[in-house]
């Protein structure tokens, strides 16, 4: 019987699911047994299910887009009479406690396009199961609080060589026919949104690491043989993980193997599958001659995210897909806590925070505004958010700093004794780090279960003759509709003063202010107001708040300019510098403050910080993007008035150190890559003032570019170069991209920055967008180059805050609705701040997004599609 029914779904038949509705699983499952049976147009799935009674309740296993071809039960082959079958699920009536079945379903991976469950890339068959994509491979209760232990059997013609499962290779042989077969045992119990498989023809890289407790581990990295050489850089990256997770938090690795398989068609970034990790393309391989040096560092840090959420993720994993945030903030967390590591530990904080600011605090001021831990989904994919990831990331992070290194490492110890082996929850979380560190955090929940961004506000009194500094603080965040009245929230606040003379940092330690609640410099804000007073201030201070982004707030302090360029200056922290910076350039750019002050700050700091920190350099420069301040905007907003005011900054700053830049360049020169921090900033800086050279028309600053172009010996510096001639349409552009085309055309992750350099021209439109979707390259099987299109040409908001922008975009949400609805989802996901444009925009984005209503149908898409309209 074929139930792969496609039923014309409207909004009213997605169901909402909600947390409070959480009832634990009715059967466990004892084993798995699976033989994968793969052929050129169809692929059989065997599974034999051994399950036992839990507690009362039906026996439902989840199933979509399978075909059943035959089930039995303990022996008996069961027919249409004795389960009930939807498109989502097959319900055994009277079930046994100890139930064993057979079942055999036909699938076709072959023809799957939305990338979930088994499907074919390429050459290439691989799974993707989180977070409900096993249901698409065979019947099975596919939800995290049902672990199991997984035997895997592919079978598949021998043009596909390699022929790979979670766990151990524990036989492998040939078949009649010219097929062969491999079984593999993985020990460990796991959910099925954790099984993986890999069917296909690859080379592997291999190496090896001892863990702390002497087992040696089998590394291997499998990819296209062509893309073998640029695995080395994740192979390391991998090594250093793994010894970074023992050193940092005690935890190593327990199986034989780790394998890491490169795919190019995959709709996020990397899947932590046990021991068997599937990579996106752009995230694990790597070579200065075709990778940025921020893609070789995301690299990096993906490698590292997959690898830890072997303990934070697979080990212990999430009861319910609503505790997503549980392993993926905590991941995050940790990963960036690595990637510190690996580069200077400011700037790593400047990029998340910028990140986490762009993204998130732009998500959570709009329609699709949801907590870490959200109540309710109608589908799980379009909960991997940048709140649940990165605002969660933060919700750790504040715990943890709260704690301190020692406190926090005994309350992880706790988690990870009490949890191993389980699914659990944000409670459970928060449960063992109280206990352990013997701190109580469960003040910290509510972080987790209600909306939006605080917004901190305040003012600094000093009172020369009490010698005191009074600080009034209060926290404020906007109800957020369907959701309780919001409650004041712990905010560490990271707290210094310095001396407006001489610029020194003051001490704050003392009884007095343990008393106010300050220790080591973080003051918690759990009221709607406090105040806290620093006692013996013998000379008039500035205050420097939210150090090192302490909480992910807004911060509105009553600063004057001057004491913001103050603190650009004299900050010890490279973060809190740029902390500053940015909230001049928001006074500047949203509130209309003269710039003389900002320009006169940076002026003199620059050239020092360039000097002795080129990557913090870099970052100091940074003006926050026309859609961040987009995201600042509630009403009226006006694209072409954001982007003018952003323009005359831009070029204000150019001409100010005009001189400086062309110095600074030719200070610069090419060198032989090296992969490390210092030549990377070196890299990034001159990138940057190459920008700003041109933007001030320095003579001759568009030959530099075209020369840096030819002489160019890595990406990072070409395609610098090329960016600067494109997006200034310079004689050579032309030129330089047909080269570039010429040299990359046969590199994919190369190719795809060609595209990006193009959709990205703030001075293109959307017709040179179009006409990208239409060469002989773009290809919409593969995620990488739709993004690399749709993601970039988001960049410019007076190119997308067009009808013809808009209608770009849902077209290509109407396209991909069927075809691969995640991406869809996320896609649409770009036109989530349309309700905050100036009328007549906004009326006709409205007009644009209904005419969408009625012409999809998939839970991914109709869910965005809805909460956008919402709005
Ligand atoms: N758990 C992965 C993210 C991921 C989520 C969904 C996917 O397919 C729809 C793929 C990957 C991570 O956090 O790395
Ligand atoms: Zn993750």
């Amino acid at each position: 019987m074929n139930i792969a029914v496609n039923p014309e779904l409207n909004e009213n038949s997605h169901q909402t699911i909600y947390l409070k509705d959480y009832t634990p699983p009715s059967f466990e499952v004892l084993s798995i047994d699976l033989t994968i049976q793969v052929h050129d147009d169809h692929t059989l799935v065997h599974s034999k299910l051994v399950m036992q009674r839990l507690t009362s309740g039906d026996l439902t296993l989840c199933g979509r887009d399978l075909e059943l071809l035959n089930i039995s039960l303990n022996g008996n082959v069961l027919t249409p009479d004795d389960y009930n079958i939807d498109p989502e699920q097959l319900i055994i009536k009277n079930a046994p406690d100890q139930a064993e079945f057979s079942i055999s379903v036909k699938i076709h991976p072959e023809s799957n396009t939305q990338l979930e469950g088994l499907y074919q890339a390429g050459n290439l068959f691989v799974t993707q199961n989180e977070p409900e994509g096993f249901r698409k491979i065979t019947f099975f209760p596919d939800r995290p609080d049902v672990l199991t232990v997984f035997t895997t059997r592919i079978e598949a013609d021998k043009k596909y060589p390699t022929l790979l499962a979670n766990g151990n290779l524990v036989e492998k042989g040939d078949l009649p026919d010219n097929r062969h077969f491999a079984i593999w045992h993985d020990p460990t119990k796991k959910p099925s949104y954790l099984f993986a498989a890999v069917i296909g023809d690859l080379a592997v890289l291999k190496d090896s690491f001892i863990t702390m407790e002497g087992r040696k581990v089998a590394l291997e990295i499998y990819a296209l043989a062509q893309d073998l050489p640029k695995c080395h850089v994740a192979m390391q990256a991998l090594k250093d993980s793994m010894k970074w997770d023992e050193d940092v938090y005690g935890r190593p690795y327990d199986l034989d193997n780790y394998m890491i398989v490169a795919v190019s068609q995959f709709n996020m970034g990397a899947m932590e599958n046990k021991g068997l990790n599937i990579f996106n393309t752009v995230c694990v391989l790597a070579d200065p001659e075709i990778t940025t040096d921020p893609a070789m560092f995301y690299v990096k840090s993906t490698i590292a995210h997959e690898y830890f959420h072997n303990w934070t993720g697979n080990r212990i994993t999430c009861r319910d897909w609503f505790q997503l945030c549980l392993k993926e903030g905590f991941t995050v967390f940790r990963d960036q806590s690595f990637s510190e590591t690996l580069q200077s530990a400011a700037v790593q904080r400047i990029d998340d925070v910028s990140s986490l600011k762009s993204v998130q605090f732009a998500e959570d001021a709009g329609p699709l505004s949801h907590p870490p831990r959200p109540d309710h989904f109608v589908e799980i994919n379009n909960f991997y958010t940048a709140t649940v990831y990165d605002k969660g990331a933060e919700i750790a992070r504040m715990m943890a700093n709260l704690l301190g290194p020692e406190k926090f490492r005994q309350g992880t110890d706790e988690y990870f004794r009490r949890h191993d082996g389980q699914a659990v929850t944000v409670e459970d979380l928060v449960d063992s780090l109280s206990d352990g560190s013997g701190v109580d955090l469960h003040h910290f929940l509510p972080w987790y279960s209600q909306p939006g961004t605080p917004c901190v506000k305040g003012t600094g009194h000093y009172d020369a003759s009490a010698k005191t500094y009074t600080l009034k603080l209060s926290q404020s965040t906007a109800k957020r509709p369907n959701y309780p009245e919001p409650q004041a929230l712990p905010i560490p606040v990271g707290v210094a003063l310095f001396d407006k003379n001489t610029g020194e940092q003051l001490q704050l330690q003392g009884n007095a202010l343990q008393q106010n609640g300050v220790k080591d410099g973080l003051f918690v804000l759990d009221q709607a107001e406090q105040t806290i007073v620093f006692e013996q201030i013998h000379t008039e201070p500035v205050v420097s708040l939210l150090r090192n982004f302490s909480a992910p707030v807004l911060l509105d302090f009553a600063y004057s300019d001057e004491d913001l360029a103050f603190l650009l200056a004299n900050e010890t922290n490279g973060f809190n510098q740029w902390q500053a910076a940015q909230m001049l350039l928001e006074r500047i750019l949203l509130q209309g403050h003269d710039p003389a002050v900002y320009l006169d700050a940076i002026a003199q700091a620059l050239p020092q910080v360039a000097d002795t920190d080129a990557l913090l350099a870099s970052r100091l420069l940074d003006i926050p993007s026309e859609s961040y301040l987009a995201s600042r905007i509630d009403q009226n907003f006006n694209p072409a008035e954001v982007h003018e005011k952003r323009e005359v900054l831009l070029k204000a700053l150019a001409d100010k150190l005009k001189t400086y830049w062309a110095q600074a360049y030719q200070a610069l020169p090419i060198v032989a890559f090296e992969d490390n921090s210092v030549e990377m900033g070196k890299r990034a800086y001159r990138n940057v003032v190459l920008g700003f050279a041109v933007r001030a028309n320095v003579e001759g600053a568009l030959d530099w570019a075209s020369q840096q172009y030819d002489n160019a010996v890595c990406m990072t510096e070409r395609l610098g170069a090329l960016r600067q001639l494109v997006w200034n349409n310079a004689p050579d552009a032309q030129a330089r991209l047909e080269d570039f085309y010429k040299r990359f055309k046969h590199e994919d992750l190369a190719l795809d920055q060609w595209f990006a350099v193009q959709a990205g021209n703030p001075k293109g439109n959307v017709q040179l967008a179009r006409q990208l979707m239409q060469h002989q390259d773009f290809d919409w099987s593969t995620p990488n180059r739709i993004r690399s299109v749709t993601g970039h040409f988001a960049g410019n908001p007076i190119l997308v805050w067009t009808q013809e922008g808009m209608q770009f975009y849902t077209e290509i949400a109407k396209r991909l609705d069927q075809q691969n609805p995640v991406l869809g989802s996320r896609i649409l996901q770009l036109l989530s701040r349309w309700y905050t444009l100036a009328e007549p925009m906004r009326s006709e984005a409205r007009t644009i997004l209904q005419a969408l209503k009625g012409q999809v149908s998939s839970s991914s898409v109709c869910e965005t599609l809805n909460n956008l309209l919402k709005a």
